[in-house]
């Protein structure tokens, strides 16, 4: 009995050493592990649009992004593509808890897939003209990237399916704004993808 409290005391010091290891060192922010490439936006006029961009996490811990805003849009949300029971695709929805990119890794933010949702755009965003973010961290860091407007016609029905737009009224965007990604963007892709780098290769 005695030989176990002194186990367990053993391992509270070590934990104990390693949290205050690293406090003397300067460690790394989220925000310096976390690199953005390849960002574009669906270029709309008004409402909804997506953005995309590739985010590799450099650092030797998990990045955790707890939220993105941009000046381009009142509402800026993460989301991420679902299986419906009983839907034949998939649907939108806000991150629960934000993304987490474990370290090392690339999460890819494409079309069809997670993706940054500008809810309510300011005013119209137009091929050419760039728009910026920030995601801010769990551990308070924040990093700016910008994107890149793009004309995503291939990706129009999904946002405005007119099945959906029947049944559903511009109302619902807190609840389901999901029904309009649907569809296949995959396909739709290879048609805008000339510069063949967003898909990496
Ligand atoms: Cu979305």
């Amino acid at each position: 009995m005695k030989k176990t409290l002194l186990c367990t005391a053993t391992l509270a010091t070590a934990l104990l050493a390693a949290a205050c290891g690293s406090d003397s060192g300067t460690s790394t922010s989220a925000a310096d592990a976390v690199v953005v490439s390849e960002a574009w936006v669906k270029a709309s006029d008004s409402g909804m649009t997506g953005a995309f961009a590739e985010i590799e996490n450099t650092g030797s811990e998990d990045a955790h992004i707890v939220a993105v805003t941009s000046p381009a849009s009142n509402v800026t949300e993460l989301h991420e593509m679902v299986a419906v029971d009983g839907a034949s695709s998939p649907k939108m929805q806000e991150m629960d808890g934000g993304l987490v990119i474990p370290a090392g890794t690339v999460h890819l933010l494409a079309p069809g897939n997670d993706h940054i949702m500008l809810m309510d755009l300011v005013e119209p965003v137009r091929p050419g003209s760039e728009v910026t973010f920030v995601l801010e961290f769990s551990d308070g860091s924040t990093e700016e990237f910008t994107a890149q407007v793009r004309d995503f016609a291939g990706a129009k029905e999904e946002y405005l399916p007119s099945g959906d737009m029947d049944g559903t009224p511009s109302g619902d965007m807190d609840g389901t704004p999901s029904g309009d990604m649907d569809g296949t963007p995959s396909g739709d892709m290879d048609g805008m993808n000339g510069a063949g780098e967003v898909h990496g290769g």
